[in-house]
């Protein structure tokens, strides 16, 4: 047995499924996970000391690849003064007034400690503002584990084949309304369906737990005219895609404004971080300002402060970063499609900004229904071949490829080679 292989053992005896997230379990593709000792810039090394070009990048906080020493240094330099107090500090004023800074269309920021817990706060904020129940949400975007997105979600809950998870009530669902993604008709019929009772439309804008789906030209804005017509908010899901599609994240990419934006991942620079934010006038209705509750005891942890603001700086010097990603990733992408034609295999290759995802089908992903055409048996086969030729991805069809700045012109070659050979096995 590899090390990696005892490891696992030992985990499935006292963690469920081995895991602490389900994803990383391999269930999707097979075998046994590679239990990671250490990350340096776009490598990984796992406990057999075998590495890899890494593409989950821990899902999209590694932007800038791992280890990277400006980062290592902000936590080195602040963890020794102490760790966390459960008091304020300068940290979390930079850091939000660095978002306000980066982000267009918002004033003020609450930090919180994931994802999920900033999508259940937007949430929970978007229905006190507005005294409106019903959320509407797409088919196959996933916004965190909170109850009320355990509906239809994708990710984890789609790649576990149970869109919709047991315990979530049917009281916690019965406000949550489902659209499809790319399609306005669909979300018109359900405000139209429920004239002033929705508080707000959540969506990723751009689908990337479904693997990767762009939003159709006109998409995002028809979302925010609909918003505008049924006084329901409009929320960003930029988790992924915050400050990773652009320093401005995804409103400034596709110049579409939100009312409140929530954010994890990148913001945290590898440490547990999340975030919401929108206007003064919604974000002063959250306590201690306002009726709206919520709290957080490491919220805003200072050691976890240091290395998103690390991450951040360095973003902002250096926005040539995001061409440079895009060009990776189109590289890719372009690569996958010549070698999927040459070998006869049927793949269509989505690509947004230095996100991507190879789908096994010959229909054009533009939507859940089509993202689940994808012969997810070969996704498995490719992942193992090239697992096997030192390239890390995703263990699972319905996530992206994340490319960060440290990923070389020898890593994409090697990458692109490992994927011919790969594809030439199905
Ligand atoms: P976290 O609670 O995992 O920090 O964030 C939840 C979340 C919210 N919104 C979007 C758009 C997200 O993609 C996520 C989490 N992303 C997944 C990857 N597809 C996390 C990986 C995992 O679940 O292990």
């Amino acid at each position: 047995m590899t090390r990696s292989e005892q490891l696992f053992e030992r985990a499935k005896k006292v963690l469920p499924g081995g895991v602490n997230s389900p994803v990383r379990a391999f269930r999707a593709v097979g075998g046994s996970p590679r239990f990671i000792v250490k990350g340096l810039g776009s490598h990984i090394l796992d406990e057999d000391g075998l590495e890899y070009i890494d593409f989950v990048g821990s899902w999209g906080p590694m932007v800038l690849g791992h280890s990277h020493p400006d980062i290592l240094k902000a936590v080195y330099d602040r963890m020794v003064n102490g760790l966390s107090f459960g008091a304020p500090t300068a940290l979390e004023v930079e850091m939000a007034e660095k978002m306000v800074e980066m982000v267009p269309h918002i004033e003020m920021v609450r930090m919180v400690n994931s994802g999920t817990e900033a999508v259940m706060s937007a949430l929970r904020l978007a229905r006190g503002a507005t005294g409106r129940d019903k959320i509407i949400k797409f088919e196959g975007c996933y916004h965190g584990h909170s109850d009320a997105m355990l509906v239809g979600a994708g990710s984890g809950a789609l790649t576990q084949g149970e869109p919709d998870s047991k315990g979530v009530t049917k009281g916690a669902a019965q406000d949550t309304l489902m659209a499809q993604y790319n399609d306005l008709a669909s979300v018109e019929r359900l405000l139209e369906a429920n004239l002033e009772r929705v508080a707000a439309i959540i969506v990723e804008p751009v689908a990337a737990n479904m693997g990767v789906v762009p939003p159709k030209d006109g998409f995002l804005q028809g979302l925010r005219e609909l918003c505008d017509k049924h006084g329901a908010l409009l929320i960003f899901d930029e988790v992924i895609t915050g400050f990773r599609l652009a320093a401005g994240g995804a409103q400034a990419y596709f110049g579409v404004r939100a009312d409140l934006v929530t954010f994890g991942k990148i913001i945290g620079g590898g440490m547990p971080v999340g975030a919401y934010a929108g206007s003064r006038v919604l974000m002063e209705q959250v306590a201690p300002c306002g009726p709206v509750y919520q709290a957080g005891t490491l919220s805003g942890n200072p050691v976890a402060m240091a290395a998103g603001l690390a991450q951040l700086q360095i973003l902002t010097d250096h926005p040539e970063i995001y061409a440079v990603m895009e060009a990776s990733a189109q590289y890719l992408a372009n690569h996958l499609r010549a070698s999927a034609d040459k070998h006869g295999v049927k793949m269509q290759v989505n690509q947004v900004g230095s996100l991507l995802c190879p789908y096994f089908t010959d229909t054009p992903v533009d939507c859940f229904a089509a993202a689940k055409t994808s012969d997810t048996k070969q996704y498995a086969k490719y992942f193992n071949e090239m697992l096997l030729r030192g390239v890390y991805l995703a263990p699972s069809q319905f996530e992206a490829m994340f490319v960060s700045s440290a990923h070389t012109q020898k890593d994409l070659a090697f990458t692109a080679q490992a994927a011919d050979e790969s594809l030439a096995t199905l």
